[in-house]
């Protein structure tokens, strides 16, 4: 049993997770694991109506679906590198044709319009901006978001702008990457850049998506790009990755951007199978959670999170807390107008910080699908944390196979028995207010290639024709309703 089983890290192993040969791999003998779940909720029989003016969204990324990756000056990306070293991606898929948004723009954002999202998450892709992640400006890359965004006001949609989702020019990462503090800096300058040219319009702006992704599997199990095996280098692409946030914060507060800002962080409730295994579940959510959360929110980073305790972050910690600097901490917690939530599902914690498989997975061997992880996730931040606005930025699961369909009752129920999860929280006084699914369309998806479809639209990546799938039709009723029924 491997000292993580955190996201995506089953996809390097190939494991299949199933839950009693987990259960009895970790649990010593004499000890009877516990149904880890939350206490039994039973949805109610009416529709959950949800409070006036609360945003329904999807959300996208550049490199998942614009596709078009040489054109208009864009620059390479470390994925457009990672792509091209054989082994790294299922089938040597590449970035190209992604979903052809670069060209398809428009349709999309009509389809966008026909579903009646009030909100749309996409990223801006730095190469396209920076085609060397520094220096000049490459005009058509502005230009192009220039035009999604003026196209989604024209549709009533607030655009969400990420500014990072892990395609980081390659020049940068030659020069060190976020492993080096400088890139820190080059993606304050980035932001500048893209708050003068986009900030105009009132946009929910996000920082860095999900820097433990890309910090633990780009740089520790080396599963995405840049394909790194070193904890280190993790520990120190967490550190300046969350500067950048802290640093691209105060950039937009000091820029006439209108809008807010805030940062999006993958976050999952850790169940010990046991309550002697308690101690297991600090360690693994010190390292999955409070890592990222305690920083930005509370302006420290937790004492066990990073070290060589099993289940903790396994760099030199000493190492680490060197590369923190005075003031990194008052940067990074600089305040922000929300906290971006992305909720895929839970963890479980067994003996000695191991991670164990509990819930059923989808067919993303990491995602243990547990919608009232959710619930808990949500208040155990509403507890834990000052007030702050929430809103889930990323909450979806993939389909069976790799084949098109539009027959996803499978997403249906998990959009609805999250959606039931999110409007249980608003009742417990969770300060939510707005709910993007992944993803607008089947795109991209990182070292699955095009083998994993996360859409609510299906695309024939040989035609890019775009087919509502069911789900399609059941959020829209969800939109329209402002309330999830039950089933
Ligand atoms: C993210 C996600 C997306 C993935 C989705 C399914 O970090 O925002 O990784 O890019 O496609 O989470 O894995």
């Amino acid at each position: 049993m491997t000292a993580s089983l955190s996201r995506r890290h089953l996809i390097g192993l190939g494991l299949a997770a199933t839950t009693t040969a987990a259960l009895a791999a970790c649990t010593p003998a004499g000890v009877t694991p516990m149904p880890t779940t939350s206490a039994a909720w039973i949805p109610p029989t009416d529709p959950m109506r949800f409070p006036t003016g609360y945003t329904w969204g999807a959300a996208t990324s550049a490199f998942q679906i614009e596709g078009s990756t040489t054109v208009d000056g864009r620059g390479p990306s470390v994925w457009d590198t990672f792509c091209a070293e054989p082994g790294r991606v299922r089938g040597g898929a590449t970035g190209d044709p992604g979903a052809d948004h670069y060209v398809r723009w428009e349709s999309d954002l009509d389809l966008m319009a026909e579903l009646g999202i009030g909100a749309y998450r996409f990223s801006v892709a730095w190469p396209r901006i920076q085609p060397t992640g520094s220096g000049a400006v490459n005009q058509k890359g502005i230009d192009f978001y220039r035009r999604l965004v003026d196209g989604l006001v024209d549709r009533g949609i607030r655009p969400g702008i990420t500014l990072f989702h892990w395609d980081l020019p390659q020049a940068l990462q030659d020069a060190g990457g976020w492993p080096s503090r400088d890139t820190a800096y080059r993606f304050a300058d980035y932001a500048a850049i893209m708050f003068d040219a986009l900030g105009d319009v009132a946009a929910d702006w996000f920082t860095i998506n999900e820097p433990k992704t890309h910090a633990f599997v780009g740089h520790w199990y080396g599963g995405h790009a840049p394909g790194l095996t070193s904890p280190d280098a993790a520990a120190a692409a967490v550190h300046h990755q969350l500067l950048g946030h802290g640093l691209a914060v105060e950039r937009f507060r000091a820029s006439s951007a209108v809008g807010r800002i805030g940062i999006a962080l993958n976050l999952a409730p850790i169940y010990p199978i046991s309550e002697v295994f308690a101690d297991s579940a600090k360690r693994i959510d010190g390292r999955e959670n409070r890592l990222f959360l305690d920083p930005v929110l509370l302006g420290r980073y937790p004492t066990d999170a990073v070290g060589n305790l099993r289940g903790l972050v396994p760099a030199n910690r000493a190492a680490f807390d060197a590369l923190v600097l005075d003031g990194d901490l008052a940067t990074i917690s600089s305040p922000s107008d929300f906290l971006a939530v992305q909720y895929y599902g839970a963890e479980g914690a067994g003996f000695d910080g191991a991670s164990v498989p509990v819930f059923p997975t989808s067919s993303a061997p990491w995602q243990q699908v547990h919608p009232e992880g959710l619930f808990d996730l949500l208040t155990r931040i509403a507890a834990d944390y000052p007030a702050i606005p929430l809103v889930i930025t990323e909450n979806g699961m993939p389909d069976p196979t790799s084949a098109v369909t539009v027959d996803d009752d499978h997403r249906v129920e998990f959009f609805r028995t999250h959606f039931q999860q999110a409007r249980r929280a608003i009742d417990a006084g969770v300060p939510l207010e707005a709910h993007y699914v992944w993803s607008m369309l089947d795109n991209f998806e990182w070292a699955e290639g095009y083998e994993q479809r996360w859409g609510i639209v299906a695309v024939d990546f040989d035609t890019q024709e775009r087919t509502p799938k069911k789900s399609f039709a059941f959020y829209q009723g969800v939109i329209g309703d402002n309330a999830v029924a039950p089933a």
